[in-house]
């Protein structure tokens, strides 16, 4: 049985120097919009990319993916995609194909959040994605919260590079929720830093708590700090870490097999070296490959 004859941009109709477009005609109709022999199955070539008429539209790379399918690489300005969507319509492709013509990986690399997902995406092998879907379109949420003091806000700012959030020896310093990018083995993680969790007469520092709850329904992981002393508002599920480890007797917290956190660093553990614990600890919980996971 022939399969529909039809048209499909993969590409975003944004201006963009090349866009990429699968075509689909019976054989014959194929050859008529090139004006060189259509390449070998599997194989490219150079051609024009002609109207109904024989009149110059593109210069182009054809690729045949198929008996009855080309996939071409066309010059992207707005122009020379009209002319090439009309030229098509002539030729009887006029149809588009359904979106997901093809395997549909331009449109995903173009919406891709992460360069781990980009990776996933152009060497990665076909079909679904090793990592919860979600996580190629949109940098995962880590809430980092715990009691007042913690130092959460340092953590923020050490994870992101920048001094992002105050960070104050006085308690109940931050309210409002802090948000801020990192990225861990090639995915965007967005850090959001929040008010510490204490019984308080501060009604702006009331306010601040309550953020946390509607933060922890849009969070992805919820990373709770706790410093010595006995843990406050950590749920069920919270990746824990042993905050302000310094201060913590080492053979006691350590035998916990917690995370551990200082920003001072530890003995023989460099502060990086923390991040990065607490980095792979968060993509395991996420079930996000480093790299994206495709081959090296
Ligand atoms: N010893 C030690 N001190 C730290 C560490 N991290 C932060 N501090 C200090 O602890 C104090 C509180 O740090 P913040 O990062 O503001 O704490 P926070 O959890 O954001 O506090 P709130 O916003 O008030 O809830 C500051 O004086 C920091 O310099 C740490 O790992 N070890
Ligand atoms: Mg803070």
């Amino acid at each position: 049985m022939s399969r529909a004859a039809g048209r499909s941009w993969l590409t975003p109709s944004a201006p963009a120097a090349l866009a990429v477009l699968r075509l689909r005609l019976p054989a014959g109709q194929l050859q008529a919009v090139l004006d060189r022999p259509l390449p070998a199955a599997g194989r490219a070539g150079v051609a024009r990319l002609q109207d109904a008429r024989g009149g110059l539209v593109d210069d182009v790379v054809a690729i045949r993916v198929a008996e009855d399918e080309l996939e071409i690489i066309a010059h992207g300005g707005p122009g020379i995609r009209a002319a090439i969507d009309a030229a098509l319509d002539a030729h009887g492709a006029a149809h588009s194909l359904p979106p997901d013509a093809g395997d549909g990986r331009w449109r995903q690399l173009a919406a891709a959040s992460s360069p781990a997902a980009v990776r996933w995406l152009l060497t990665g092998s076909a079909g679904a994605a090793p990592f919860p879907p979600a996580f190629l379109t949109r940098p995962a949420v880590v809430l980092i919260t715990g009691p007042a003091n913690a130092g959460k806000s340092t953590l923020l700012n050490a994870w992101c590079g920048w001094g992002r959030a105050l960070i104050s020896e006085q308690p109940g310093t931050t309210r409002d929720l802090v948000e801020a990018e990192t990225v861990v083995a090639g995915w965007r993680l967005r850090l959001v830093d929040s008010a510490g969790m204490r019984p308080t007469a501060d009604v702006l520092e009331q306010a601040g708590q309550e953020l946390v709850e509607g933060a922890r329904q849009r969070a992805d992981v919820v990373l709770c700090l706790v410093p010595p002393g006995p843990p406050v508002g950590a749920r069920p599920g919270d990746l824990l870490v042993d905050a302000k480890a310094d201060l913590q007797d080492g053979p006691g917290a350590a035998a916990a097999g917690r995370l551990r956190w200082s920003a001072l660093g530890l003995p023989g553990r460099t502060r990086a070296e923390l991040l990065a614990e607490l980095g792979a600890a968060v993509l395991a919980r996420l079930r996000l490959p480093p790299g994206g996971g495709a081959p090296a």
